[in-house]
């Protein structure tokens, strides 16, 4: 008898153009042989990194309905991934989490808001004290340094920090309530770039050689790899390190002037080689 496959339910928008969210969450998380059910937070034409306009269609006013038809229909989740999510939409996923969970379901919370010091177009600056609840709950957390800082309050320092800077920053995000911290965008050395992987006990360092080219949409790709390396046995330090690899083929096999999102497309062959040898 075939095992059944864990099914993970991804909240993020669909950006129709931009490689990033939902339509980069599902065929990877897809690839690494877990069930993708996914809850658009929104609707937008393009995402609202480096296009000069988008339209927004916000779906909070959809969610209850689809979580109490999932109720009618005993429709339930092994692991929620949430990603970009609206400003009204922190109390209506907390309750799909806690009311369509399996018995020890995992939650994975990538609090995409920021990047490079600045809050995404569209979010205001109460929005990290409501993201902090999200990641309050969570298994695992992934902020990209922006993020951090912004969740405990703070002005984010992108550059000139140590390791004892890293480290206490891993520590206030635990403080909030998140029990393993993925802190991503970290570098002690120009060359290298990498994440801190946080348990509440020790923390632990993957590092990449830096990619020349900073792309958009890297944060979704590494998230989504993480969480379907997790449910696949993966430790987080083994997750985070397979994440960061397919985030740099990824990276590498994107053409020059291709420059809203990365080709995760031709990195599939990679990351399904990689968790296939999981089953031998
Ligand atoms: O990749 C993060 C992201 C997700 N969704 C939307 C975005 C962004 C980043 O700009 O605009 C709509």
């Amino acid at each position: 008898m075939q095992m059944k496959v864990p099914r993970l339910l991804t909240i993020q928008d669909v950006s129709c153009v931009g490689q990033c969210s939902a339509t980069v969450a599902l065929p990877l998380v897809s690839a690494c042989g877990i069930e993708c059910a996914v809850l658009p937070s929104a609707v937008l034409s393009n995402h609202t990194g480096g296009f000069t306009a988008w339209t927004f269609r916000d779906l909070t006013g959809d969610m209850a309905g689809i979580e109490a038809e999932w109720e009618r229909q005993k429709l339930d989740f092994d692991a929620f991934y949430t990603g970009y999510v609206c400003q009204s939409q922190i109390d209506p996923i907390l309750s799909i989490m806690e009311h369509r969970a399996k018995p020890g379901a995992l939650r994975f919370v990538d609090p995409a808001m920021a990047d490079n010091g600045r809050l995404y177009a569209g979010f205001d600056d109460a929005f990290p004290q409501q993201m902090a609840r999200l990641c309050a709950g969570a298994d695992y957390i992934l902020p990209n340094l922006t993020e951090a800082a912004l969740l405990l309050g703070r002005k984010p320092v992108l550059e000139g920090y140590d390791r004892a800077f890293i480290e206490e920053l891993c520590a206030g995000l635990h403080g909030l309530g998140a029990k393993n911290v993925i802190l991503t965008g970290v570098s002690f050395e120009v060359e290298m770039l990498g994440s801190a992987v946080s348990d509440g006990s020790s923390v632990r360092y993957d590092f990449n050689l830096r990619e020349k080219r900073v792309s958009h949409g890297t944060g979704d790709v590494y998230a989504s790899v993480f969480a379907g390396a997790v449910l696949r046995g993966l430790s987080a330090l083994d997750a985070a390190a397979l994440a960061a690899d397919i985030v740099c083929s990824s990276i590498r096999a994107t053409a020059d002037d291709h420059w809203y999102g990365v080709s995760f497309e031709r990195a599939l062959p990679e990351l399904t080689a990689r968790l296939s040898k999981l089953d031998t």
